[in-house]
């Protein structure tokens, strides 16, 4: 007589799921998890993955004005890396049940976010360099705890898109140097560019932890490795020192070296500008969506053909498949 097992109660696979989560190990997508833990990771994925595409926007401006073949060179790679991150990212959202065709509806009707720092315009070419620095940069800081992330698919994703995110931010970083070493219109142009994106660059790590609502759901189930916070603070004493290597100013005339702490003392965020472009109203919200619109209706034939064709190959694999059965 064979015994039948039961099917595991909802509390055996809630504590399995807790116990996965305390040994420090990996949720994949075959295990029972938490329908809370399901959205709040495919809430991150989806806005990590649409900032992606976004974020080509205000560095694609640039792609048919760079300077020389070498820059243009590098610049496209870039823009293309980030294409990349993005289809990892909505495959790994995929994973865990997503539509991708939902998650793009959602992004272009604004009802799924994504990184505010992607609606400031780009108005030199120095902006590019100044996104590889900070913007990069910040992303670095944030994304390399997500590589321990609690979700499989994301946390290996991460892996890859941090290895391409370092190779981004220190073209920036070459870049700026190039121009430090040329004109004084050539340095001016890069001390601009800072003065306007170090601060937006500060907000990308997200609100205060006290106004962080997610934060500490996210720290439970490991998502999060660190808060807003932290990672802000480390994200600022990494780029002291590299402003100085490049010798420009960083806008803040609060920022001092703490002893005491062991970190850099900063100013004040003016927190009510990110409620402010995170809710649509930034400089570039409006032209970021429509053109991620246009592109959208502009690749509608490309969606047709690919399902005609996969209509097509179904279609054929059955005929092969009756006619063999029938053979
Ligand atoms: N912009 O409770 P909180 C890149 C939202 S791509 C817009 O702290 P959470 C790159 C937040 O979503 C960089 N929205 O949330 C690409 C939440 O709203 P909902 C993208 C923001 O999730 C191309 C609400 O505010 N990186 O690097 O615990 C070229 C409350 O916040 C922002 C990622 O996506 C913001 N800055 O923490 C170059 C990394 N901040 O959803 C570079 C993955 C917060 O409740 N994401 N919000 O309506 C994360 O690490 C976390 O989701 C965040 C926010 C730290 C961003």
């Amino acid at each position: 007589m064979t015994v039948m097992e039961s099917a595991p109660s909802e509390s055996d696979l809630e504590r399995h799921f807790e116990e996965t989560i305390g040994r420090d190990q990996r949720i994949e997508p075959r295990d029972w998890l938490p329908e809370g833990y399901r959205k709040t990771m495919i809430r991150q994925i989806a806005q990590h993955a649409h900032s992606e595409i976004i974020g080509m926007q205000p560095e694609g401006n640039w792609i048919t004005r760079a300077p020389s073949l070498r820059r243009k060179a590098i610049l496209l790679a870039k823009v293309q890396d980030e294409a990349g991150h993005g289809l990892y990212l909505y495959s790994a959202a995929e994973t865990l049940g997503a539509d991708r065709d939902e998650l793009t509806e959602k992004l272009i009707s604004g009802r799924q976010k994504y990184s505010s720092i992607f609606n400031y315009p780009t108005l030199t070419f120095a902006d590019v360099g100044v996104i590889g620095w900070l913007v990069d940069g910040a992303a670095i800081c944030n994304q390399v705890p997500l590589c321990r992330s609690s979700y499989g698919p994301y946390a290996r994703a991460m892996i890859r898109i941090c290895k391409e995110e370092s190779f981004h931010q220190r073209q920036g970083y070459e870049l700026l140097m190039t121009m430090m070493n040329g004109t004084q219109q050539q340095r001016d142009m890069v001390q601009d560019a800072t003065n306007r994106f170090w601060w937006p660059s500060l907000m990308m790590f997200g609100p205060p932890d006290d106004d962080s609502p997610n934060t500490a759901q996210s720290m439970a189930w490991k998502i999060k490795r660190h808060t807003n916070d932290e990672l802000r603070q480390r994200f600022v004493d990494m780029t002291v020192p590299q402003a100085e290597a490049l010798g420009v100013t960083l806008p803040d005339p609060d920022l001092a070296w703490n002893a005491e702490r062991g970190h850099y003392d900063f100013g004040r965020i003016d927190w009510a500008e990110l409620k402010q472009v995170i809710s649509g109203g930034g400089p570039c919200n409006a032209e970021r969506m429509a053109r991620r619109r246009q592109a959208h209706e502009d690749g509608a034939w490309v969606r047709e053909a690919a399902a005609e064709h996969a209509r097509k190959q179904r279609e054929r694999a059955v005929a092969a498949a009756t006619e063999e059965v029938g053979a």
